[in-house]
């Protein structure tokens, strides 16, 4: 991530899933480099999160759906990252959002952050994310929503 651009999204979202590689990097503050495949995100300890609606200016609000993965900051600790300020996420189609650390560590009922690989009770299929950043609290839009997650990066 040399730059912000991953930030600056058109409202038009991609319904189209990016190239064959579904492969996943978390990066430390510190510039360590975890890779993870879909598999192994689903060894971790994984979180029910329900009444979600994805909010889509352009086309309608989507939902509710009941999503279920591990937290991002499940996922964090997984790599030995306790301390961080920021988290940034990015897809395979260079869409990302950055998220606070207070926002991402998110406690409140119903309102953890995640990364579903489970929507309904079936696997995330290609095309509706696969591996999905869920941010419940957000209700107004979809930005957050990030489908295809190929890289998620702390800093502190
Ligand atoms: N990777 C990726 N995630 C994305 C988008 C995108 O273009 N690429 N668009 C966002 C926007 S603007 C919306 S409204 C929702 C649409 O989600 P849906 O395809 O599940 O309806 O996804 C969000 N997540
Ligand atoms: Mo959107």
């Amino acid at each position: 991530m040399q730059h912000d651009d991953v930030l600056l999204h058109s409202h038009e979202p991609n319904p189209i899933p990016p190239g064959p590689d579904t492969s996943l990097q978390v990066l430390s503050p510190q510039g360590t480099c975890f890779p993870y495949t879909v598999p192994q995100l689903r060894q971790l300890p994984a979180m029910v999160i329900d009444h979600c609606y994805i909010v889509s200016t352009g086309h309608g609000t989507s939902g509710p759906f009941c999503f279920q993965g591990p937290r991002l900051v499940t996922v964090a600790h997984a790599c030995g990252i306790t301390a961080f300020r920021c988290v940034t996420v990015v897809s395979g189609d260079g869409f990302g959002t950055r998220l606070q650390a207070e926002e991402a560590r998110n406690s409140a009922a119903g309102q953890a952050v995640i990364l579903a690989l489970v929507q309904d009770g079936r696997l995330l299929t290609r095309e509706a994310g696969l591996v999905r950043l869920i941010v419940p609290a957000e209700r107004d839009d979809a930005l957050k929503q990030v489908k295809w997650v190929a890289r998620i990066k702390f800093e502190l």
